[in-house]
């Protein structure tokens, strides 16, 4: 590596090198300059979004020394980098997670309040970064975190959405879509206007001659659009090694307008062309386990795995190493189908660019790619129309139609005679329109495939890639469980319950190795330890009763059990049956005489989560909650027995203040459904329980946690399918208690019956593809158990300590040491002083 400072002057750089604040007095002196200087306020007029923006550049400046070294002895020590590929990356607020990793938040807590801030009203000042929407860009958000506090050298690419996931609203019960403008200040991102790359799309395919007469394809024509990168650094915890995100961002090639155009007078068509070029970052598409083949989102997808092939390439050539090494420099893991066209670019590349030979580059290529599926949802597996990718990525078209031809050449060797093997395995689908299968793509491009649970990766390799598992054996399949980052999940939106386990365990070393939480179990019998236990549950819980209270007007009592499923809303996770399940509650308050009632355990229901916008079905069931919540809560014959609250906008920031508040939760998927699901995680690493189906993660758990602290019920995975046949093809008859919930909906009581319609006749008329009927008992059976269990909080409260006690399993850690070790071949990478 040549520096650019030559020797005689590098003594006054290092002179001048920037030193990064240390004590209370430094970060002080750093948040004054900034409004001084940086914001241009003057002192004495600092509210507290100008003091938020002050904190953040602070903790920035630190940042970016880290940064800068982690980048460079990377890159000078030539180590294999993890490139993850994600189209989502959920990364909620960034100021906290910098404090708690640089280990100095009670340094800014004492500074600011010097200069008379709270620091929980500064940190509340920021945005979230929701650039995804669900569990699939979550569980990316902690991939990075771990990654970079296990020292592993990586980074993420991504696309930087001006509009991330919607602002959800609710408006006379039903959801709103507001947009989430959240770049007006962001203090993270670092624009690399000197990143850049062109972007094509559309034009022809021309095959020519080389110099050396052998026929080569050159691709011309069409448009191009330029990327530009931003960096966000991504500190890890308690170390040095700060890793990097790239988004990139869509403009117009060639700066804001045509110059030709604009003279010519065409000034219109010149600012559609830039705002064209604009659309292709500008949204994140909102919906969680759908694709729905939409042009501008199969733009993104190339725009951004184009983009970031390109840089992949540019950094491994400044290596000089041979092509062949390219597998042992670089690890790249496709976070589901979408950026699946990354195989077919770099194949590309290789052969157009580069000049290998097909064989020599495909070897490149399938060594280089891990594949993770997330869903065996049929609606969700993506698919593109031929046609569809003639016209925008014409020679990509014909790169896949040739992988399919030499793949299909391998399954006739090993398959002969089997036409039928050949047709369902294709990865061209021989349907009206043809589609291409991005899923065979992404397994025949990648030297490993996972899934994210036990079942699901079982489910994968016996039911949607059975026959995958058969041509390749089972050695390139393999399951790797999900967790989630303690740092976040636990440290941050519980500090109370960190600091009791830290005190229990030895220090924070939990942090940083999960199974250090076993150290708790001894503890279980111990009375003061259970009361502080206990204090620090309530604690949580009267957070988010003011939560609720200044957002909903609505008054709970802390002390009632506190029932939450928050989640995206999907007819799949059956939100529909918990709400069901609260009518059938309410129903049996009423007929009690006021005497028993009085005997009855207070609950408070409590919903959270975005419906797609076009998804009408899971809108219906927000608007049913909503009015059950009206009703029940102004019900006199009911007080604080039963409260039912749907609180707006679900996010990553809002998570953290409802996890540690929850008494049980609730995962109750049809089973075979859920991949893994990884609040669920959340909810008991933050001392509750949980009730749920034999399904996804809440299998491990169980296995993890024991039987006995955990409610399970309903019908298994492999039973479904029969019980979806029997609805079509036998008599269906809907569970009693299920059938008076339905009566009492069509009687008006929550509401004109009509507005719920659909969602009784989804259970009664059309075959309950989600088994609500046939679960049904076992769940209202299981909620009476979870109130009797309740009823013994001293057994309530060891059931909750012995469950998180047994939750070191669930890090994202130990779930990124297996990726590095099974998939990636890759090892940490320490940062040298
Ligand atoms: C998503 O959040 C998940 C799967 C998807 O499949 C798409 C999205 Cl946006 C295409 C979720 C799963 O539903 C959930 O079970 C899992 O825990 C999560 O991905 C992370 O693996």
């Amino acid at each position: 590596i040549k520096a650019s400072i030559p020797e005689p002057q590098r003594a006054a750089w290092e002179k001048y090198a920037v030193k990064s604040f240390e004590g209370q007095e430094g970060f002080e002196r750093e948040v004054v300059r900034h409004v001084e200087t940086t914001l241009a306020r003057s002192l004495f007029n600092c509210d507290e979004k100008a003091a938020y923006a002050a904190t953040s550049l602070a903790f920035r400046d630190r940042l970016i020394t880290d940064w800068n070294k982690t980048q460079q002895q990377h890159t000078y020590r030539d180590a294999k980098r993890v490139y993850y590929l994600s189209l989502e990356f959920l990364m909620g607020r960034a100021l906290d997670n910098a404090m708690l990793n640089v280990g100095l938040k009670d340094t800014a807590k004492a500074g600011l309040a010097d200069l008379g801030f709270r620091i929980e009203d500064i940190i509340t000042q920021e945005n979230d970064a929701a650039l995804g929407n669900g569990g699939l860009g979550r569980l990316a958000a902690c991939f990075l975190d771990s990654l970079a506090s296990l020292d592993y050298p990586a980074w993420g690419y991504g696309l930087r959405y001006r509009y991330g996931i919607f602002k959800q609203e609710i408006i006379d019960g039903y959801q709103v879509e507001v947009p989430d403008y959240w770049l007006d200040f962001n203090p993270w991102e670092f624009p690399r206007h000197d990143v850049t790359v062109d972007i094509q799309f559309y034009g022809n395919v021309q095959k020519s001659a080389d110099a050396n007469g052998k026929t080569i394809s050159v691709w011309d024509g069409g448009e191009v659009v330029q990327a530009v990168a931003y960096d966000v650094p991504i500190p890890g915890y308690a170390t040095p090694t700060t890793n990097n995100l790239r988004l990139w961002s869509s403009k117009a090639s060639g700066g804001e307008f045509d110059f030709q155009k604009f003279n010519n007078g065409d000034y219109e068509s010149s600012v559609a062309d830039q705002q064209r070029a604009e659309t292709i970052s500008a949204v994140l598409y909102p919906n969680d386990n759908l694709e729905r083949g939409k042009e501008l989102r199969l733009k993104q997808q190339y725009f951004w795995v184009a983009a970031s092939l390109y840089d992949i390439v540019r950094r491994f050539k400044k290596s000089k190493r041979a092509w062949s090494e390219f597998p042992e420099q670089v690890a790249i893991q496709l976070n589901d189908t979408h950026p699946t066209l990354a195989i077919v670019e770099l194949q590309r590349i290789l052969i157009d660019v580069e000049g290998l030979d097909w064989d020599q580059a495909w070897a490149i290529v399938t060594n280089t790619f891990g594949y993770t599926n997330h869903t065996v949802l049929p609606e969700a597996l993506e698919k593109w129309p031929v046609s569809l990718l003639q016209n925008l990525l014409p020679r990509h078209l014909q790169i896949i139609f040739d992988i399919n031809l030499f793949f299909l050449q391998q399954v006739e060797k090993k398959f002969p005679d089997d036409r039928d093997m050949l047709r369902r395995v294709s990865i061209v689908e021989e349907s009206q329109p043809k589609m291409i299968r991005m899923a065979y793509l992404a397994i025949v491009g990648s030297h490993k495939v996972n899934g994210v649970a036990e079942l699901h990766s079982d489910l994968i390799q016996t039911t949607i890639f059975k026959d995958f598992v058969a041509i390749y054996g089972p050695d390139k399949f393999t399951n790797v469980t999900n967790g989630v980052t303690p740092r976040r999940w636990l440290h941050q939106a519980n500090p109370r319950l960190s600091e009791l386990i830290a005190s229990k365990c030895g220090g924070n070393e939990f942090l940083t190795d999960l199974t250090n939480l076993s150290k708790l179990e001894q503890f279980v019998g111990d009375k003061d330890f259970r009361k502080e236990w206990a204090e620090i549950k309530y604690a949580n819980k009267v957070r988010l009763a003011k939560h609720i209270k200044s957002t909903l007007g609505v008054t709970v009592n802390p002390a009632a059990l506190f029932d939450i499923q928050v989640k995206r809303i999907h007819e799949y996770k059956r939100q529909q049956m918990n709400i069901f399940g609260v009518i059938h509650r309410y129903l049996t308050l009423k007929k009690m005489s006021p005497e028993e009632r009085k005997k009855q355990l207070p609950r408070v229901s409590i919903f959270g989560g975005k419906a797609a916008p076009g998804y009408w079905m899971a809108k219906q069931i927000i608007h049913l909650i909503n009015s059950v919540g009206s009703v029940v809560n102004n019900d006199a014959d009911i007080g604080d027995l039963l409260k039912v609250i749907f609180l707006e906008d679900y996010n990553v920031s809002k998570a953290e203040i409802i996890c540690p508040a929850s008494d049980i939760s609730e995962h109750i998927s049809t089973a075979g459904t859920e991949a893994s699901g990884t609040s669920n995680m959340k909810f008991v690493l933050n001392g509750g329980l949980i009730i749920g189906t034999c399904d996804g993660a809440n299998i491990e758990i169980t296995r993890e946690v024991g039987e006995n602290n955990i409610f399970l019920f309903g019908n298994l995975s492999e039973d479904v399918e029969d019980l979806r046949h029997a609805h079509t093809y036998g008599s269906h008859t809907i569970d009693s208690d299920l059938d008076a919930v339905f009566k009492e909906i069509e009687k008006g009581t929550f509401g004109t019956p009509h507005d719920f319609g659909a969602l009784v006749a989804a259970v009664r008329q059309h075959g309950d593809y989600y088994l609500v009927s046939d679960d049904f008992h076992s769940y209202i059976e299981t909620h009476r158990l979870v109130d009797e269990a309740y009823r013994n909080q001293d057994e309530w409260v060891s059931k909750c300590i012995t469950a998180v006690a047994r939750m070191g399993f669930f890090s994202s850690d130990r779930c990124i040491n297996e990726y590095a070790e099974s998939i990636w071949n890759v090892e940490p990478l320490p940062i040298k002083e």
